[in-house]
């Protein structure tokens, strides 16, 4: 079962009008009651719907060390110059004690910390029931709702895909590496299939040009009518190709768009998570069956030999649309 909210309802509800507000230290708390996950149905109530117009989410996935902080921290200097008010999330489904030190130990840009358009948040799934994707999503939904229109969301990934970033995203990036045997990471563990786009990060390391080829191989034995995915180059260190970069995601989305391809992800996205509510709210009505004074009849009933232990549950389940979810 879910971790209990430490707040009441009414605190919660004060808290999420409070973000909803702009109030960062309010998001911040609604996060980490998301983190733990508590019942986040009190927020999307205030305006957590599944779309916000002209809002977007990139997932940036590849192996640790692959330089995706790196390159999020890049790309927000970018969004700041431009005064793009943009969000990164880094989702780290490791053990407690790595949990929050991904992006503040890799992104050693305190410009940024402070900026007023950036915001920036590590979360992970401390003995939160239910799945990182689930997790991710309705963090992505709240910043989406307390106006960061643009987020980011940093997986660890290839291996250990714990996330699958694409029912999180509405573009994958894959950041890849020359000279790790990467083009063979792509083949074996689906890249192909999650990629949008491929970054070469640490174009500076020698092997970039046959990391590059080896990517254009692969892409071009893509069977006829597969989206292709572009391929870019970065130096995340120094900022090279970011800006770039930054056009090639504007571009990509923009076409994605028009294609109907975006709406497609977006539609599956949007079914995925009212199931998620849909389900977190079946649990909550169970519960209150349990708690009644019906499940004690039940029960006897079923000791008694009177009632099978299906009818008994379907009695449950009866009872069930009789709750109030307020
Ligand atoms: N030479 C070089 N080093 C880089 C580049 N990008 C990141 N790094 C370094 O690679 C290491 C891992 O980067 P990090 O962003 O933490 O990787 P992450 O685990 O994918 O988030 C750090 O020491 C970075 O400074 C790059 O483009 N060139
Ligand atoms: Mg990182």
């Amino acid at each position: 079962m879910a971790a209990r909210p430490r707040r009441s309802a009414e605190e919660s509800e004060a808290l999420a009008a409070r973000a909803l507000a702009g109030d960062r230290a309010a998001l911040a708390r609604v996060l980490s009651d998301i983190e733990r996950g508590a019942d986040t149905a009190a927020f999307a109530m205030h305006g957590g719907t599944a779309s916000h117009k002209g809002a977007w989410t990139i997932g940036l996935t590849g192996a640790p060390g692959a330089g995706k902080s790196t390159l999020l921290g890049a790309l927000l200097s970018h969004a700041a110059r431009l005064g793009e008010r943009t969000a990164a999330l880094a989702v780290d489904p490791s053990s407690p004690i790595s949990g929050g030190a991904l992006l503040g130990d890799r992104l050693r840009m305190p410009a940024i910390a402070t900026d007023p358009d950036i915001y920036v948040r590590s979360m992970a799934s401390r003995g939160r029931a239910g799945g990182l994707a689930d997790m991710t999503r309705a963090a992505v939904r709240c910043l989406h709702a307390c106006g960061w229109p643009r987020v980011f969301v940093e997986t660890v990934g290839i291996g250990q895909l714990d996330i699958d970033v694409s029912t999180v995203a509405d573009l994958v990036i894959v950041v890849l590496n020359p000279g790790a045997g990467d083009e063979v990471q792509v083949s074996k563990a689906g890249l192909m299939e999650i990629a949008d786009l491929f970054v070469i990060n640490k174009a500076d390391h020698p092997g970039a040009r046959t990391l590059r080829q080896d990517l254009a191989g692969m892409i071009a034995t893509l069977p006829a009518g597969r989206y292709r995915p572009g391929v870019h180059e970065t130096v995340a260190t120094t900022g090279e190709g970011v800006e770039k970069l930054w056009t090639a995601i504007a571009d990509n989305l923009a076409q994605a768009e028009r294609s109907g391809a975006l709406h497609e992800r977006r539609a599956r996205r949007a079914g995925r998570e009212v199931i998620e509510l849909a389900d977190a709210m079946l649990k909550r009505r169970l519960e209150a069956v349990a708690r009644s004074d019906l499940f004690d009849g039940v029960q006897e009933a079923v000791l008694a030999g009177e009632m099978s232990l299906n009818e008994a549950a379907a009695r449950m389940v009866g009872a069930m649309s009789s709750v109030s979810d307020l």
